[in-house]
């Protein structure tokens, strides 16, 4: 029998604090206006004591729960993050020691914003394989990478965790997918970099905040990721375009490049900024959960990441 990997339930987490553009305003030198008016966002969730590994454990919590599993049941956990609480061990491990997953084994994917289409991709190869069940999560605190006094990065990102459990089943559910990269592109989005302190280092400093060149993003956003998209989609019929929540302008260009209705792409960045990995995964679950998508109703979706790498990975699947 051959089995394939399907997404039977969704989840999501962010944490309790929301920061309001004006709230941003009293403490950086940018307006609510301006920064509505250029991305599409009013508020975000901060954390306050919680970090990465938290959000997520909560997410795989919500997963197990929802679908009345014990967590000896599970055969693997992933976690897409750009802001691990370490670089070992990685949030994956954290989450499994936390859930007691004491048959999966655990590992985290860095592919920035595409983070979650590329897990996803992964995990969906690994029930091919033999692996049964398993947590396919994207998870961020990026309030921790910023750059707080620089305005045109710090009004943009959130924090939050959102996933999926994928399991076994004998209908495929990826249509078609494309997962790509342009490592020429690497300096255009950083975040991150560790300084080596040894005594015999002579490399320089770099700063470790994020820091991105937003119009050479933007470009790529709406050129080379409109193209993967449309040669995923090929001349199939979408139902909704679940696009990383970047910026609201990106998701106006792509949808009318690829001359689909605007009100397919949904759209959450007004309320937690960009999350990153996070961001296709809460979309997800909250369109599950206000009931636009039916898990199981073979509507066709499109899943597209694209960020730090450069990465892109776009997945038309039926759902
Ligand atoms: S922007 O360059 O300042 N701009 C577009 C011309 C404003 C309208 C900008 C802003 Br503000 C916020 C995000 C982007 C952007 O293009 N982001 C990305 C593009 C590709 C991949 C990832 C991202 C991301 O921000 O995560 C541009």
């Amino acid at each position: 029998m051959e089995y394939f990997g399907r997404i039977t339930t969704t989840a999501s987490y962010v944490p309790q604090k929301i920061i309001t553009n004006q709230q941003l305003s009293e403490i950086i030198d940018t307006s609510s206006e301006w920064i509505y008016s250029r991305t599409g966002i009013m508020e975000r969730h901060v954390v306050t004591t919680e970090n990465t590994s938290d959000l997520c454990t909560e997410v795989a919590r919500q997963l197990l729960q929802k679908r009345s599993l014990q967590p000896e049941e599970l055969d693997f956990i992933l976690v897409a993050t750009m802001s691990p609480d370490y670089v070992t061990p990685s949030v994956a491990c954290q989450v499994q020691g936390n859930i007691q997953a004491n048959n999966a084994f655990a590992f985290d994917l860095s592919a920035a914003c595409s983070g979650f289409v590329y897990a996803l991709s992964m995990a969906e190869k690994l029930i091919r394989t033999g692996s049964k069940k398993g947590l396919v999560i994207g998870g961020e605190v990026l309030s921790k990478v910023l750059d707080w006094q620089d305005r045109s990065t710090a009004v943009l990102f959130g924090d939050g965790a959102a996933g999926v459990l994928i399991e076994a089943d004998d209908e495929p559910m990826i249509i078609r997918e494309l997962l790509q990269a342009d490592g020429k592109k690497a300096q255009s989005l950083t975040s991150g970099f560790v300084t080596n302190e040894s005594p015999y280092a002579q490399g320089t400093k770099q700063s470790p905040y994020l820091a991105m060149l937003g119009r050479d993003i933007f470009d790529f956003a709406t050129r080379t990721v409109v193209s993967q998209i449309s040669e995923v989609i090929a001349d199939d019929q979408v139902d909704y375009f679940i696009l990383h929540q970047a910026n609201a302008r990106i998701l106006d260009k792509v949808a009318k490049k690829l001359k689909q209705p605007r009100e397919k792409f949904l759209q959450n960045m007004a309320k937690y900024g960009n999350t990153s990995a996070a961001s296709i995964p809460i979309l997800l679950d909250e369109a599950v959960t206000d009931g636009r998508i039916v898990l199981g109703s073979k509507q066709k979706l499109v899943f597209s990441g694209f960020g730090g790498g450069l990465t892109y990975g776009s997945i038309l699947l039926n759902i």
